[in-house]
């Protein structure tokens, strides 16, 4: 008995190594395997990881957010045509967490980026989260590092650009890229508000629609002082995409060769740590403390036989930290 747990777990162990390696060598369908372990919090997906992180931290991770039809996920089909003409190879994920469960969108985006399926060069992954709270969960750090341990050069994360979700790709991504079109009068507030903090390329996409000409000046007018460079695209057309693509990397070439990608990089591993924490206390949480005795402890503090402050403290003591 105490032989073949032995062995199992031993043989657990060599199938978590392999997976690892087929990783490391590129392999896409050991990369979706992973991926959906990694969506389904599958503890599995911590063992294959820990023997990938070391390798990471090679890819370019750039952040492509903006309102919702700016033409992003069109726009990263052609930005990703580009990358392949300069022999690079591209991860794609697509996060949606304000609607966890669309498929729509997520099809939308498989049909507009369908130029690449078949290129063994370019991965593609939506991911499908959880987490209800805004945010980007912790499983989109994860998704990059293993997209990153694959070997792209460059890896792609398309978001709707609402609120958190902004902040936050500006803390998994080395770039943020910003996309408006000549119809987000709306939006500019919002720049100025707070997207310019987190942009550090701005696109002008739908350059052929009418109104584009003015809306680049005004643009760049804002942009002014800040620094930020700003880039006319029409991802209709196939328009604009190559100086894009040399803004890409020139902001890379800068990034490697400053100081600030190591500081980036100390802010990514902070900011993944402390999620990682976050989650796992959650975990133990809802394992040690159930609904049932959350609702117990509201009834009580509704009825003021107990004060709230006393009801979490007692609560927090049963994880026993
Ligand atoms: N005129 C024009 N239309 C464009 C351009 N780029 C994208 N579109 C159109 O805009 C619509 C939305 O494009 P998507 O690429 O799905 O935009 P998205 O930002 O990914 O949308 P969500 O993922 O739903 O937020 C589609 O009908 C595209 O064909 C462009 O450069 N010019
Ligand atoms: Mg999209």
């Amino acid at each position: 008995m105490a032989k073949s747990r032995a062995k199992s777990s031993k043989d657990r162990k060599s199938g978590i190594d392999e997976l690892a390696a087929s990783i490391l060598a590129g392999n896409p369908r050991s990369a979706a395997r992973v991926l959906s372990l990694i969506e389904n919090r599958n503890p599995l997906a911590n063992e294959v990881m820990k023997r990938l992180y070391s390798r990471t931290g090679r890819a370019h991770v750039i952040g492509i957010t903006g309102s919702a039809g700016s033409g992003k996920s069109t726009l990263i089909d052609r930005i990703v045509a580009e990358f392949r003409r300069r022999k690079k190879r591209v991860g794609i994920l697509t996060v949606d967490p304000s609607s966890p469960f669309s498929g729509g969108a997520l099809l939308g985006d498989r049909v507009r980026m369908r130029n690449h399926f078949m290129d063994n060069g370019v991965f593609i992954r939506s991911l499908a989260t959880r987490d209800g709270q805004g945010g980007l969960p912790t499983c989109v750090f994860e998704a990059a590092q293993l997209l990153d341990a694959m070997g792209n050069d460059s890896i792609l994360i398309e978001t709707i650009g609402i609120g958190q979700n902004q902040v936050e790709i500006a803390r998994v991504a080395d770039t943020v890229l910003v996309v408006m079109t000549p119809e987000s009068g709306d939006e500019i507030q919002a720049l100025k508000a707070g997207v310019l903090e987190i942009a550090d390329l701005l696109v002008m996409n739908k350059s052929d629609l009418p109104g584009s000409a003015q809306m680049f000046v005004y643009l760049g007018d804002l942009l002014g002082a800040a620094g930020v460079p700003l880039f006319k695209t029409s991802a209709l057309n196939d328009d604009g995409i190559a100086p894009l693509i040399d803004g890409i990397e020139k902001r890379w070439a800068e990034l490697v060769r400053g100081g600030n990608r190591k500081r980036r990089i100390l802010d990514i591993s902070r900011t993944q740590l402390l999620a990682l924490i976050r989650d796992r206390l959650m975990i133990k949480f809802e394992k040690k403390i159930g609904e049932q005795e959350i609702t117990r402890w509201a009834q009580r503090v509704a009825s003021k036989a107990s004060d709230p402050y006393t009801a979490a403290e007692t609560i927090l003591a049963k994880l026993d930290l």
